[in-house]
């Protein structure tokens, strides 16, 4: 079967929200007393809220009941999208607009595929709200990356099979979510150290389309 699909993840391929998310899980754990860095905050791409803040608790003593932990949660997206106010077009990161003209152009569907329940806010703060076929995200699925739900959602939106559809992603656990669903998997950023991707770019500026469309899964 041909790639008839691109499914791109959104946090860290279409856009950098990666600092605001830092900075809001910062100020929450900074006011909890908890550890937490850089590092700590890499581990939180691709992974979903209430996952991000399990992750940011295991480095508290403290045992948190469920409702001071959605209360904690809550507080996160209200300072995280305080600061998604800040995102415009030109935050839309190198490279993307050209694909989606390239994709588009070779009658290419282009989906999202991504863990965050921010995804229409977000698009809609980028101006490309109107510009894909289908969007799956963290509003719509029970179980979050690494689990495949979203891609195999994305794909079933456009009527596609999973095996016709490219997902390109920034981490492993969107990676690992694109194979189990029985995609090519397309690393960028830091998801370019993955070893489990099919293909991997430092960014989409240098993405050659037409590899990127090729059938055959190249394993590196
Ligand atoms: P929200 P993606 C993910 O988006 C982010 O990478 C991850 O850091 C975040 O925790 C998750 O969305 C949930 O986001 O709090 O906005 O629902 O990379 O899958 O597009
Ligand atoms: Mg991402």
């Amino acid at each position: 079967m041909k790639i008839s699909a691109v499914i791109f993840d959104l946090d860290g391929v279409i856009v950098s929200t990666d600092e605001y998310h830092y900075q809001a899980w910062k100020q929450i754990s900074d006011q909890e007393n908890i550890y937490f860095d850089r590092e700590i905050n890499e581990k939180l791409r691709g992974v979903s809220r209430m996952e991000s803040l399990d992750i940011i608790l295991s480095h508290s003593d403290k045992a948190y009941s469920e409702k001071e932990k959605l209360l904690l949660a809550q507080r996160k997206n209200e300072i995280y999208c305080e600061l998604l106010n800040k995102l415009s077009p030109n935050d839309i990161l190198p490279g993307v607009i050209n694909l989606l003209i390239g994709l588009k152009g070779r009658d290419i569907k282009i989906a999202i595929g991504s863990s965050s329940r921010n995804t229409p806010f977000i698009l809609d703060q980028i101006g490309l709200a109107a510009n894909f076929d289908a969007i799956a995200d963290g509003n719509s699925i029970k179980k979050s990356k690494p689990d495949p739900e979203v891609f195999l959602l994305a794909a079933k939106m456009l009527g596609l099979e999973p095996e016709e559809c490219a997902v390109i992603e920034d981490a492993q656990a969107g990676i690992d979510a694109a194979k189990a669903a029985g995609m090519k998997a397309v690393g960028i950023g830091s998801a370019a150290n993955c070893l489990n991707a099919d293909m991997k770019f430092q960014d989409l500026t240098n993405l050659d389309i037409n590899q990127l469309l090729e059938v055959n899964q190249i394993r590196s």
